[in-house]
Order: C-alpha cells, then sequence, then structure tokens
C-alpha cells in the first residue's frame, strides 16, 4: 500500500524482523549492564542505558502480539455487547493481542464496549481483523471516548460534531491487514490531508471519506515531529461504540494490542522519576514533588504538562537535591513528544529552596519579568541531543546575543526566541553546588508536552576528593 512518508515512517518502526532486535537488545543489554563500570565516561552510559530502553521497547510490541493472543469477548459465545451507552459490556485487557468478535446494526444492535488498559501496560494498536456483511455494506462508525460510559451521540448539535469523542474511525473493510483502527482514531482531531490520511484513502479507493471528516475530537496522537507520531492509549478506563448507519450486520473480529510499559520496570536508578510510573509532579508550587537526592551520574525524569484552561491544567513542579560532594553540570533534553498536536516550545524555571515562589505573569517587576528565578530555559525539541539546557539557565540573565546564544537560537531555526528573552533572572558560573533546587516545567497551551529530562552532576570542583556515592541516599 502505498502510504505518506509521515505514516510509513510510523509503520516501517514496527516491521524490524523480530530476530535482529532480539540480537539487539542482547547486545544493547550488555551495554546498559555496564553501568557504573569503569572505563566509559557518562556520556557513553547514559546513550548505551538509552539505546536498550528504544529497542527493547520495539521488541515488545512484535512478541507480545505474537506469542499472546487470546480472544476476550465473542458474541456467539459470551452474548450481544451492551446496546446502552451508559452501561458496556466491560473487558479488562491483558499483554498481547485481545481479539473481539461481534456484530452490530442500526438502529437494533449498537455495541458499546468498555475496556480497561491496566497500570504498567498501554494500548499500542488496534487491528481489524476481518469484515463481513451480507448484503455487503462497506462502512461502520467506530468511536471512542475516555471512561465507563459512551455519552457521545447522533447527530451532535455542537458545530464540530465530533466533539465530545476522544477519537474516532470509520471502520471499513479496506482496514483488514491494512491502515491501523488506532492510528486513524488517534489523528482524528486533524484533517485528513494534515496527517497524510487523504493519501490512504484515496489508495483504497475511499475518496468520500475525506469529505466525511469531522472536527472536534480531543485525539492523542504522540507527535516526536511535526511528521512523526505514535497512537497509544496509557492505563485507564476507555469506552468503545460500534455503529452501523443501515439495518444490515456488519460481522468483525478486532484486536486490541496491549504491551508492557517496560519503563515502570526498570530500576529506579535508570528511570527516575517516571511520571507515567510514579504518578503526576505536582501541581502545587508550594509543594513540590520532591524527587529526592541526585544518583551519582544521572537521573532522569519523564514529565508531561499543559496549561489548558477547558480542563484542569497540569503544571509540573518538581524538588531535587545536589548531594554533597556532587554538582549539577548538565540538564539533557533526550526527548521531546507533543498530544495531540505537534508543538514545539516549553518553559522550564529554576529556583533555590523547596517551593517555588514564581508565577506568571510577574507583576511586581514588570519591566523585569524573571526576576525571582534562578534560572530558565524555553524547552524546545531542537534541545535534544542540542543545546544544554542548565547551561542554557546559567545565562538565562544575559541577553541572549550577549549570552551568544543567539546564533544558536537561528541555527536552530528559532530564531523568534532571540526576541522573547526576558531580563531579571539571576544566572549562575556554569554549574549548580550541592543545595536544595526547585524546578517549574509549563507549557502554555492544552497540547500536552512530553519531556524526558536527566539531570547530569559530576564530582564537585568546589570540594575535590569529596565524591560521594549518594546511592543510599535514593534507597527509600
Ligand atoms: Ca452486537
Ligand atoms: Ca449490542
Ligand atoms: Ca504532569
Ligand atoms: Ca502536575
Amino acid at each position: 500500500m502505498e502510504i505518506t512518508e509521515h505514516f510509513r515512517v510510523h509503520h516501517q518502526t514496527n516491521k524490524t524482523p523480530p530476530s535482529v532486535k532480539l540480537l539487539h537488545l542482547a547486545v544493547v543489554s550488555i551495554l546498559a549492564a555496564t553501568v557504573g563500570c569503569a572505563g566509559e565516561t557518562d556520556e557513553e552510559l547514559v546513550e548505551s542505558s538509552f539505546a536498550f530502553e528504544r529497542d527493547s521497547n520495539i521488541l515488545e510490541k512484535d512478541f507480545e502480539r505474537r506469542l499472546r493472543e487470546r480472544v476476550v469477548y465473542d458474541e456467539e459465545k459470551n452474548g450481544d455487547l451492551s446496546n446502552d451507552g451508559s452501561a458496556p459490556t466491560r473487558v479488562t485487557l491483558r499483554r498481547g493481542a485481545n481479539v473481539v468478535r461481534n456484530t452490530f446494526n442500526n438502529p437494533g444492535d449498537p455495541d458499546y464496549l468498555t475496556i480497561v488498559v491496566p497500570r504498567g501496560t498501554r494500548l499500542t494498536d488496534i487491528e481489524l481483523r476481518s469484515w463481513e456483511a451480507d448484503p455487503f455494506e462497506d462502512i461502520g462508525f467506530f468511536g471512542v471516548q475516555r471512561g465507563e460510559e459512551f455519552t457521545f451521540a447522533f447527530p451532535n448539535d455542537n458545530p464540530e460534531p465530533a466533539s465530545g469523542l476522544l477519537g474516532w474511525s470509520h471502520l471499513r473493510s479496506a482496514q483488514v491487514d491494512g491502515f491501523s483502527v488506532l492510528d486513524e482514531m488517534a489523528t482524528s482531531n486533524q484533517p485528513p490531508d494534515a496527517v497524510g490520511l487523504d493519501e490512504v484513502f484515496r489508495n483504497e479507493g475511499n475518496d468520500a471519506l475525506i469529505e466525511q471528516w469531522a472536527p472536534g475530537a480531543e485525539g492523542f496522537a504522540d507527535f516526536s515531529s511535526p511528521t512523526e507520531y505514535q497512537a497509544e492509549l496509557g492505563p485507564g478506563t476507555y469506552t468503545f461504540w460500534f455503529r452501523q448507519g443501515s439495518g444490515v450486520d456488519i460481522s468483525v473480529e478486532i484486536a486490541f494490542v496491549v504491551q508492557k510499559d517496560r519503563r515502570c520496570f526498570l530500576p529506579r536508578i535508570w528511570r527516575g522519576h517516571d511520571e507515567t510510573c510514579d504518578g503526576d509532579l505536582s501541581n502545587d508550587q508550594q509543594e513540590p514533588t520532591d524527587i529526592g537526592a541526585l544518583w551519582r551520574r544521572r537521573t532522569p525524569l519523564s514529565a508531561t504538562f499543559n496549561n489548558c484552561s477547558d480542563r484542569e491544567p497540569d503544571p509540573d513542579y518538581l524538588t531535587f537535591r545536589v548531594p554533597g560532594g556532587r554538582e549539577l553540570v548538565g540538564i539533557k533534553l533526550r526527548k521531546w513528544t507533543a498530544s495531540p498536536v505537534w508543538e514545539d516550545i516549553g518553559f522550564a524555571g529554576l529556583v533555590t529552596g523547596n517551593t517555588f515562589d514564581f508565577t506568571f505573569p510577574n507583576e511586581a517587576f514588570p519591566d523585569a519579568p524573571a526576576t525571582g528565578l534562578l534560572g530558565w530555559s524555553h524547552l524546545r525539541s531542537a534541545q535534544v541531543d542540542g543545546q544544554d539546557v542548565l547551561a542554557e539557565m546559567a545565562v538565562s540573565n544575559l541577553d541572549p546575543k550577549t549570552a551568544g546564544l543567539d546564533a544558536v537560537f537561528i541555527e536552530e531555526g528559532n530564531g523568534a526566541l532571540v526576541d522573547t528573552w526576558a531580563p531579571g533572572a539571576q544566572g549562575f558560573e556554569g554549574t549548580l553546588g550541592a543545595g536544595t533546587y526547585s524546578m517549574w516545567l509549563r507549557q502554555g497551551s492544552c497540547t500536552n508536552i512530553s519531556a524526558d529530562l536527566e539531570f547530569v552532576t559530576g564530582p564537585s570542583r568546589r570540594f575535590p576528593g569529596r565524591d560521594e556515592d549518594n546511592r543510599n541516599e535514593n534507597k527509600k
């Protein structure tokens, strides 16, 4: 099937032969197992453990799908899926492919299904495996909402007719062994041509679907660049509606693929604080989440944040400690994703102490709005393997030209950052010594920014020879 580059990238990722992945996993496992050994730089150790995480995740998906498959609901054996959106049939999914077989029509047999994606797992695909209709009919509707009920119905009076849906797809026979249903649902907040689906529809001979797109769905694709995304739903409860427009019975077999979220099984020294496994970082600037003393070399942090006005916003405040004998020498951005649309700007602010006494707008200092901050940086994808976040924070008291950052911003294609600099921050000399610091991760809109950061420490130059191991301090 001819598909756009955007989707090709995503799908090819999942098609590496398992044997190749196994071999690679073995190699990166050995590399990763050397964490803490002499002879490797911090940078090499960090790279090897990130490679381990990335590659074993790809491995997991193919194996889970092939090795663990079970029918979780078959209407012939288990009875009709509920006709009532307020009391759907409920199934808890397990790792692997969870197969559902059902028949639906309109108006007599809508099917409502609630799935529970357990903690420590993610729903990573929905595959349509078979499609039967007699007489042949080739269109159905498949919608999803968060929670245990399905409240959405046609017609929707909202000018954006898909409002209220997390995502939706037009089910059709071409999806059998074809395009991922989950991918379509994840990007249903955007017109088909914005996400390359127009080409998919055309190649199927289903051009009419381009016109039948309706705005309003929330969408849930995680974009790692303007053109690459992953469609996934995390742990939680979701309800689906199988609907057909005519009296014809449509029978389908559909598989919900669930994968272990292996990050949560990594030792704390590798995963640090990961919101997916360890919970949301505090929304309260007076009581940031205390992630404790930083580890000896690197401490990862994975957080998702937004500043949404239509629902509960998610700012993230955290406190960390640089232990005696160590210095914070870098804050690296390792991964940047945005959902449900690509967005490329966030904010990271730093203060000393265990509260974050700074807010926007900073009314007391209109001419120097960064007053009160030790340092700050505009988080952005270009910092992934690029400019160090801590290094930017250190010189945030200086305008970008004086700090030498203007060239960096322009080279990244982020020239606008030169003009969005704000004076008032304290700044510091490159590294931060032993002490307690708090950080604010902020985003300006409803888009969820997910950032994997990494705090890197080194021996203190202030007290040479006192390179204390803080592993005991991290045992909680
Ligand atoms: Ca049914
Ligand atoms: Ca039913
Ligand atoms: Ca968060
Ligand atoms: Ca939060």
